[in-house]
């Protein structure tokens, strides 16, 4: 017998493939295991160059309803985090919204250097080891949209999350969700979150591929990948429209490597999709950093949700000829 399907059934698809349910961080087209950031007394060659992770949310104008940013293991031991010696790491988390706390420019570099706690402190907690918030989530909010920093360029009210490593010199592992819920993750329709400069953990599994999505607005004409203990763990690539897998400069233990890369006019207005491809002797708990900047010296957002979808290669009419 033929079977109609029901509406609701059908909205949940349209949801499912767009914004809606994409607001993990990281999210689910980065397959990216885990955000890290470490103590203030760790061993850089552990894979964090300066124990401090920003990110920004966006909630879009339209949204009225208070918004929750969500913590997943923010503790330091037991689960997912990465332990030397004792446990004896704190984190510090702390929620900014409010003039300037985008806009100033200390906000958008990829050093906590001079001003880049910039505008009002709404909420901020401190995590050591932890029973209760093991493997658990822990709560932010309720915010109401309008305490953020609208920005039209970035599409609605930004919030700024900045893990601090304030001591010790474990790994904390973690991960944010953009919530209209307080109690479960429930995504903002439209919602998305970015960074500057990305710190995580690799998967130690090699087949599986971890993506970023840098964007490329129109007045980039080269950029520059900076990447910071890679271990020499396989290549990374760039995937855009214009480009098929272009290797970049990757860097050994506790070592920053660089490259610059030419941009065309096809590549503008969409994200490039970086793809951290791991060798077979692979890495265990290889943790990683990355940012990209444009021939200006400004550091591009790495959008959660890619803008424009995940660039497929598209060869050029030209290119293909003969
Ligand atoms: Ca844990
Ligand atoms: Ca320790
Ligand atoms: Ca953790
Ligand atoms: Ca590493």
């Amino acid at each position: 017998m033929k079977r109609i399907i029901p509406p609701l059934f059908l909205i949940a698809l349209f949801f499912h493939g767009h914004d809606a349910v994409t607001q993990p961080v990281p999210a689910v087209e980065e397959n990216i295991p885990f955000l890290v950031t470490f103590g203030a007394q760790s061993d850089k060659s552990w894979g964090d160059d300066d124990f401090s992770q920003t990110f920004f949310f966006v909630v879009p104008e339209e949204n009225l309803t208070p918004i929750y940013i969500r913590v997943f293991d923010p503790d330091v031991g037991g689960l997912h985090d990465e332990q030397k010696g004792e446990w004896n790491t704190k984190t510090k988390f702390s929620v900014y919204g409010g003039k300037e706390c985008i806009t100033h420019p200390d906000a958008t570099g990829t050093d906590p250097v001079g001003n880049y706690k910039s505008g009002n402190l709404l909420a901020s907690k401190i995590f050591g080891e932890s029973d209760k918030y093991d493997n658990e989530w822990y709560t932010f909010g309720p915010f109401n949209p309008t305490e953020g920093e609208l920005v039209h360029k970035y599409g609605g009210y930004v919030f700024k999350i900045i893990a601090e490593g304030i001591s010790g010199d474990d790994g904390n592992l973690y991960r944010y969700f953009l919530s209209s819920k307080s109690d479960r993750n429930e995504a903002i329709e439209g919602g998305n979150a970015f960074t500057y400069e990305y710190t995580f953990r690799l998967h130690d599994d090699p087949s599986q591929v971890s993506h970023i999505y840098p964007f490329i607005d129109d007045k980039v004409i080269s950029v520059k990948q900076s990447n910071f203990d890679w271990d020499d763990d396989g290549v990374i690539k760039i995937v855009s429209k214009a480009k098929p897998g272009l290797e970049i400069e990757v860097s050994g233990d506790n070592e920053w490597k660089h490259s610059e890369h030419k941009i065309v006019d096809r590549e503008h207005n969409s994200s490039l999709d970086i793809q951290f491809i791991k060798s077979r002797n692979t890495i265990r708990n290889n943790n990683v950093v990355i940012s990209v900047r444009n021939q200006y010296g400004e550091f591009l957002p790495f959008y959660t949700v890619p803008i424009g979808g995940i660039p497929k290669y598209q060869p050029s009419i030209h290119a293909v000829k003969r």
